[in-house]
């Protein structure tokens, strides 16, 4: 029987165990630079198998958030060199989740002070965190996004490939593709969010045109064996909303079947909430999901994430429903989580008023067991 602490080799990742830490925004990264003080913080974690890094823009206009990290400047790139050395040098692996906003950003976060891009000019219902002009934070509504160009689209493909060559660059072992979440691939996937009437709006195959021209880019540039990705079929988050999530995300999974990924990585339910989340009349299917990836060729190991106890964890993995489990806020409070699991120690709880913004506190000072 298959457990979490197994090893995995997926793709050209070779893994320690079957634990990854998911992807978490902590918005400590001024001027969009990881510090020490976040290398220290995925250095204390890399027992897990893998190490997912938050969310990082590939570019500025792909960015959305005050102090989230970006992947296109030259001062990024070294930020994050200090991260792979430090999970390096503590046996762990790390890939980075490469990130575009789309919509789901504000004018003064933006190259110029424009307005965010999306497939559509319709504002999303969300928020976004913004530094004020005298230094205060403040959850402000997302500004009005306008519609890109189709003659754009090359560009914004470019960038998600140039991305993926400075994760090389700077020491990854790999990259995961947000494709998840509302943001800017997922605003393409989903009907509520793209109304075009070109080869990226209308049919599914449409829709997720962008999403396996950016995949096929970075394939191209790094190689299918270090690429991930994550998508979250039923997700209301930054109201993403699609009213037929079963063949959308059947097609795409078929499409990503036609590379030898990493792994791909799927959020059950609504993201951070209820496991049974529902757009659409039907509860979603993810073993159907999982079928249909296999049945289209698919051999990626497949991860799973959200609210996954040990309990479901060490079910999932040995009923084979999955490969890999991510667990997120536990993560957080927990630098050893994986050792814990093990032993079925007690967790520490989590502090939710520190998870976005601020410095040590929250960040590196929650303890290891003795
Ligand atoms: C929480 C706060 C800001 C961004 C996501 C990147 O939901 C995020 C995110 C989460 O994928």
């Amino acid at each position: 029987m298959t457990t979490l602490f197994d090893p995995l080799v997926s793709g050209d990742l070779s893994l320690a165990n079957r634990i990854a830490m998911a992807p978490l925004t902590r918005n400590r990264s001024p001027r969009a630079v990881p510090t020490e003080l976040t290398a220290a913080y995925y250095a204390q974690r890399a027992s897990a198998g893998l190490l997912i890094t938050e969310a990082t823009a590939i570019s500025h206009q792909g960015q959305g958030y005050a102090h989230v990290p970006g992947l296109y400047a030259p001062e990024q790139i070294a930020g994050w060199r200090k991260v792979t050395d430090a999970v390096h040098a503590a046996g762990g692996k790390i890939v980075v989740q490469m990130w575009h906003v789309g919509r789901i950003s504000h004018t003064s976060l933006q190259p110029g002070g424009g307005a965010p891009v999306a497939p559509s000019a319709i504002t999303a219902k969300a928020k976004t965190y913004i530094i004020n002009p005298d230094g205060s934070g403040s959850f402000v509504p997302t500004s009005a996004p306008r519609a890109l160009d189709i003659g754009e689209l090359p560009g914004i493909v470019e960038d998600y490939r140039r991305a993926a060559r400075a994760a090389i660059e700077a020491g990854f072992d790999g990259v995961e593709v947000h494709a998840a979440n509302g943001y800017l691939i997922d605003q393409f996937l989903r009907s509520g969010s793209n109304h075009r009437t070109d080869a990226y709006g209308g049919s599914i195959e449409n829709r997720a045109r962008l999403l396996v021209e950016v995949m096929e880019a970075i394939v191209a540039e790094i190689g299918a064996g270090r690429t991930g990705i994550r998508i979250s079929p039923v997700t209301p988050a930054n109201d993403a909303a699609d009213p037929a999530p079963a063949p959308l995300f059947k097609h795409v999974v078929e499409q990503l079947a036609r590379w030898p990924l990493a792994y791909v990585h799927v959020i059950e339910g609504a993201t951070g909430g209820a496991r049974d989340f529902q757009q659409g009349d039907e509860p979603f299917d993810y073993a159907a999901l999982k079928a249909a990836y296999t049945q289209a060729g698919g051999r990626a190991a497949w991860m799973v994430n959200n609210g996954y106890d040990r309990e479901l964890a060490a079910a999932a993995v040995a009923e084979g429903r999955a490969d890999l489990v991510a667990f997120g806020k536990a993560f957080i409070s927990n630098p050893d989580l994986v050792r814990r699991l093990r032993e079925n120690a007690p967790l520490n709880e989590w502090d939710s008023t520190t998870f976005y913004g601020g410095t040590e506190k929250g960040y590196l000072d929650y303890p290891a067991l003795a």
